[in-house]
C-alpha cells in the first residue's frame, strides 16, 4: 500500500516500503508486549528509549563531514584505542536517553571504563534491567563514510531490586538476555531487535522520523556464499581458520565463495543475515581473544543470530554460554549461516 505523506520541503511522496501494514515500531513494540513473558511495560518503555537516542545518533551521524564532527576526540578509551569525536557523542546521546527516561538501573558501554549505576533516588533503584552498548561501534570507518552501528543488549538485574547494581549483573551468560539489537547507519538507517521471539527490522523514514517494519521475521538462509573475514591477519590465524578460508576460496560446487569485508560488524552482520554468509573473527597469534567484546558486540549479535536461525560460537562453545569475567573481555567470533558455521566448527576441530 502506498502512503502520501509531505516531505521536509513540503512535497508529497509515496512511502511504499513500510513494510507490512505500514506499522510503525512505536506500534510493534506496544502489540508485541503481551508475548514477552516478563512483560510489565518496562522493557517496552526502555526500548522506546533506545528507538530515540538512535534517532539522535542518526541525526548527528548525518551531520559528519558538514560540521566538526568527525576525527579523533583526543581521547583514548578502556580498551587504549582513539575516541572518534561522533563515538563520545553517540556515548552521550544514549546514555543521556537511558538517564533521563529513568529506566534503567545501570549501564555498561565500550566507551565508558566502569559501568555506570543510575540510583540517584528510591525510584529509580526500582528498575529492574540494565543495558550494555555499544553506541558507534565501526568508528575508525566514519572518517570515510562507510556504514557504522550501534549494538546493544538487556538483561534484567540478578541482584535484588531498590539496591545499587554491580558487577555481578553485569557478568551474565549471554543465554541470559532478555534484549538485544542493532542500529546500521547506511545507505539507510535501520533498527533490528530481538525479545527472544524472532528477529524484526525496521526502516527509518527520515521524512518524518518514524521506524517502519520493513523486514519481519527475519532469517539467516541455511547456507550461503559469503565469508567475511580481515584476511590481512591471516598468518597469524590458527590452522583450522586457514583450512576454512581455503575450503572458501576453492572451486567445488558453489565454490569459491565472495569474500566481503566491511570491517563495520554490523553492516557486515546484516549483509550476510540477509544475502546468507559467515563472519570470523578468530583469535590469533597476535591477539589471543581476538578482538571483539564479549558483552556489549558478541552476545547481542549471537542473541540475534539464534534468533534468525544462525548459529554464533568462539571455536569451542556457543557464545550465549560463555561465561564472562570481565566488563571489556575480548572473545573469538564466528557467526552465521548455520550450515557454514557447522563447516567451519568440522575444520576447528580438526
Ligand atoms: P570498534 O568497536 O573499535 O569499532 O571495533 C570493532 C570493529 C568491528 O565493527 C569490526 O568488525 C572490526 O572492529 C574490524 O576490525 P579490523 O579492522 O581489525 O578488521
Ligand atoms: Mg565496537
Amino acid at each position: 500500500m502506498f502512503h502520501k505523506i509531505p516531505d521536509i520541503c513540503g512535497k508529497q511522496i509515496a512511502l511504499s516500503v513500510l513494510g507490512n501494514r505500514n506499522t510503525t515500531l512505536g506500534e510493534f513494540i506496544i502489540e508485541n508486549q503481551g508475548s514477552f513473558q516478563y512483560s510489565s511495560g518496562e522493557l517496552s518503555k526502555l526500548i522506546n528509549a533506545i528507538r530515540l537516542a538512535a534517532k539522535v545518533v542518526n541525526h548527528e551521524v548525518n551531520k559528519a563531514g558538514l560540521v566538526d564532527i568527525i576525527g579523533r576526540a583526543g581521547d583514548t578509551n578502556i580498551q587504549g584505542e582513539d575516541q572518534q569525536k561522533l563515538d563520545v557523542l553517540a556515548n552521550e546521546k544514549f546514555i543521556q536517553t537511558l538517564r533521563n527516561r529513568e529506566i534503567v538501573c545501570g549501564i555498561a558501554s565500550e566507551e565508558e571504563d566502569d559501568f555506570i549505576s543510575i540510583n540517584s533516588n528510591d525510584e529509580q533503584h526500582r528498575n529492574k534491567y540494565v543495558v550494555l552498548i555499544d553506541p558507534l561501534d565501526g568508528s575508525s570507518n566514519i572518517d570515510v563514510n562507510v556504514s557504522v552501528g550501534t549494538i546493544f543488549s538487556i538483561y534484567r538485574r540478578v541482584t535484588p531490586v531498590g539496591t545499587p547494581v554491580t558487577l555481578e549483573d553485569f557478568l551474565q551468560p549471554g543465554r541470559n538476555q532478555v534484549a538485544a539489537g542493532y542500529v546500521v547507519y547506511g545507505t539507510s538507517t535501520m533498527l533490528v531487535y530481538t525479545t527472544g521471539d524472532g528477529v524484526n527490522g525496521f526502516t527509518l523514514n527520515p521524512a518524518i522520523g518514524t521506524f517502519y517494519l520493513s523486514h519481519p521475521n527475519m532469517e539467516f538462509p541455511e547456507t550461503g556464499s559469503i565469508y567475511s573475514v580481515n584476511e590481512g591477519n591471516y598468518v597469524h590465524f590458527l590452522q583450522g581458520v586457514k583450512d576454512y578460508i581455503k575450503y572458501c576460496q576453492q572451486e567445488d560446487g558453489d565454490r569459491p565463495y565472495t569474500s566481503r569485508y566491511i570491517g563495520s560488524l554490523v553492516s557486515d552482520f546484516h549483509r550476510n543475515m540477509i544475502k546468507g554468509g559467515i563472519y570470523m573473527y578468530p583469535k590469533s597469534s597476535v591477539s589471543t581473544n581476538g578482538k571483539l567484546r564479549l558483552l556489549y558486540e558478541c552476545n547481542p549479535m549471537a542473541f540475534i543470530a539464534e534468533q534468525a536461525k544462525g548459529l554464533a560460537t568462539d571455536g569451542n562453545i556457543r557464545i550465549l554460554d560463555v561465561q564472562p569475567t570481565e566488563l571489556h573481555q575480548r572473545v573469538p567470533f564466528f557467526c552465521g549461516s548455520p550450515k557454514m558455521v557447522q563447516k567451519l566448527q568440522e575444520f576447528l576441530e580438526n
